[in-house]
């Protein structure tokens, strides 16, 4: 069984961490909509849903993905890179533990969900201004006993690595190369944005189908040109946070 990790957008959001983005207004009514409407995809696409407790005090908590990296074998709870953001793993841990035994990145490291990407037995990690180096390590410690290889990756101008680039099929990368250097990446085939959506390489890929953004029409005709198949959701909201659709959930095998 496919299991879905989410939270409900918190009241705060409005306040969120911003790196790159200039604050503009966010409507929470809306967000919660459509967080809802992304839960319902998941759910489409065969995800079982379990729910993170609601934290009204932390603006980021919806962003789940920045939590923990999950494993079949373990999970790793991280030290998000934004002090602010640090409470929101107590709860994922909490809740994480009823599926996978867990390690914790420690002070000094720091490391966000967001900045990994699995590709088979390989953890690519964004040296972001989220994940340092120290962090870097003690997730390479936590799972290389496990067959797991990490590889650091530079990039620039962007939040974090999948942001970048992420999985949307087998072998298959979609990356924007203004911000991560295609070659970074071993033994992979690449589909580039369309240079007018800079944000467009955040896809979930539940299966063999991709949760996509509305807010990148023209990549979408790109992947539709690969024969992919696409759900599409409007994350006009939390995208005013620098959120994307990977950020919202935490998706791992269960229990069958
Ligand atoms: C932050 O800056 O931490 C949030 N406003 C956005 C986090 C997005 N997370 C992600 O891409 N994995």
């Amino acid at each position: 069984m496919r299991i879905a990790v989410t939270r409900e957008v918190s009241e705060a959001l409005p306040r969120c961490e911003l790196s790159y983005l200039q604050r503009s207004p966010i409507d929470l009514e809306l967000a919660r909509a459509q967080h809802r409407a992304y839960e319902e995809a998941l759910e489409s696409l065969g995800c079982r849903l379990v729910g993170l407790p609601e934290l009204p005090e932390q603006a980021d908590a919806v962003f789940v993905e920045d939590t923990a990296v999950v494993l079949e074998e373990l999970a790793i709870i991280t030290r998000p890179g934004a002090e602010s953001r640090r409470s929101e793993t107590r709860s994922t841990a909490a809740l994480l533990a009823g599926f996978r035994r867990l390690a914790y990145i420690q002070a000094p490291g720091t490391l966000d969900g967001g900045d990994v990407l699995v590709v088979g037995r390989t953890l690519y990690v964004g040296r972001s201004g989220r994940s340092n180096a120290a962090g870097i390590t003690q997730l390479a410690k936590a799972v290389e006993p496990h067959g797991y290889t990490v590889t650091a990756v530079e990039l620039k101008g962007c939040l974090h690595l999948k942001t970048a680039a992420t999985l949307v099929a087998p072998g298959l990368l979609l990356i924007n190369p203004a911000f991560v250097d295609r070659h970074a990446f071993a033994d992979m085939d690449f589909l580039e944005v369309d240079p007018r959506e800079p944000h467009a390489a955040n896809a979930v890929l539940v299966g063999h189908r991709i949760i996509y953004p509305r807010s990148c029409p023209h990549t979408r005709e790109r992947l539709l040109g690969r024969g992919l198949q696409v759900v599409s959701v409007d994350m006009s909201e939390t995208e005013k946070a620098e959120g994307g659709v990977t950020c919202s959930s935490l998706i791992f095998e269960g229990p069958t």
